[in-house]
């Protein structure tokens, strides 16, 4: 239940049925929810903390039967569950394959084995070579990027450790400063997740950090080099910073510049993670005690992988992941696919992104 403050609404009823009591909009909201969902009074009472007791529940029903809006809500809670099964049904088929419940590593294939086997299939995979030519893995170092593109003003993401949404409003928290002064930040605290300039904050569009650019010799055949302009994002952060569980509405490829970075991804298949959460993100911490016990995630299947400098992972559209940077780390991740790669329009969500 959310802790919003509670309207407090009466269910229109005969006064010999009026519920005991005012019950709060959001309790109502709860339990009709869990109502439409399937769930039995008994436990409805039980999960409500004796909020609500049985012979409120019966009294909710009764006001609901000739209600047009509960028979609508009834149709559309069939029209998920046919979805739900559809996604389950996928869940089971991932299972079977030779890759089920790991994330293949390999070389990268040429582009048409790419698009066939992963991108059209939505199948993550590390790409172990991706940039293995990058003169960027060399390149950049701190001393580097200072004499580069030190003097550029980016957003960095600030106070992360004070809010657990801080992703979600990396917006609201990122404070402009000058690039080698983040820099001298990570020099000084190389274990912490309260800083991170993360790829929404466009650090590319200045044009002294987009010189960066020709350090990065992606590979053509994969990505359109003349759609690299916002579809190219930079991330920089000390060891320690996690990206919480979300799901994007792009394919991406991010690859390993500096440092290592800790991958967790879950399959859209398993669409329960969309109950418990906020726009994009999953409220579940994959890093706390929801991992072993959450029902969502108990029969989820989870691939995890690690990924060093000059390789690349590709993160399907949709695909759930949880991302932990392991020592100081760079990446940089790509969009400009040269096939296409929006789907933002239909997602009743999305805010554009650029492909
Ligand atoms: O590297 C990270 O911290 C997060 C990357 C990510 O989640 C993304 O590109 O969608």
């Amino acid at each position: 239940m959310t802790a919003r403050r509670p309207r407090v609404l009466m269910l229109a009823m005969d006064s010999n049925e009026r519920l005991r009591g005012e019950v709060p909009f959001e309790l109502q909201r709860w339990a009709l929810t869990c109502k439409l969902l399937g769930v039995n009074d008994e436990t409805i009472a039980k999960e409500s903390e004796g909020r609500l007791t049985l012979e409120q529940l019966r009294v909710l029903d009764r006001s609901l039967e000739g209600d047009p809006l509960h028979a609508a809500a009834s149709e559309l809670v069939l029209l998920l569950k046919r979805h739900e099964w559809l996604a389950d049904v996928r869940r089971q088929l991932e299972l079977v394959g030779r890759w089920g419940t790991r994330i293949e590593r390999r070389k990268t294939p040429p582009a048409k084995v790419f698009f066939d086997e992963y991108f059209a299939t939505n199948r993550p995979v590390v790409l172990t070579d991706f940039g293995k030519a990058w003169p960027a893995k060399k390149k950049w170092t701190n001393a580097y990027l200072r004499r580069t593109c030190g003097d550029a003003t980016v957003k960095v993401v600030h106070n992360r450790e004070k809010t657990h949404l801080y992703d979600a409003k990396a917006k609201a928290l990122s404070r402009e400063l000058r690039f080698r002064d983040f820099i001298d930040w990570v020099e000084a605290h190389p274990k912490s997740n309260d800083r991170y300039l993360v790829g929404n904050n466009d650090a590319l569009s200045n044009p002294l950090v987009a010189t960066l650019l020709k350090d990065c010799r992606y590979d053509t055949t994969y990505f359109d080099p003349r759609r690299v302009e916002g579809c190219a994002y930079l991330w920089f952060g000390p060891g320690g910073t996690v990206t919480p569980l979300h799901h994007d509405t792009v394919n991406i490829i991010l690859t390993q510049v500096r440092g290592t970075k800790h991958f967790t991804l879950i399959s859209p298949a398993h669409t329960a993670l969309l109950h418990d959460s906020h726009a994009y993100y999953s409220l579940l911490d994959l890093d706390g005690p929801d991992r072993k016990n959450h029902p969502s995630l108990r029969n989820a299947n989870i691939v995890e992988c690690t990924v060093g400098p000059g390789e690349s992972v590709f993160i399907p559209a949709g695909w759930w992941h949880h991302v932990r940077s392991e020592s100081v780390s760079i990446s940089l991740t790509l969009t400009n696919f040269r096939v296409p790669n929006a789907y933002e329009a239909t997602n009743p969500i999305a805010t554009p992104w650029k492909t």
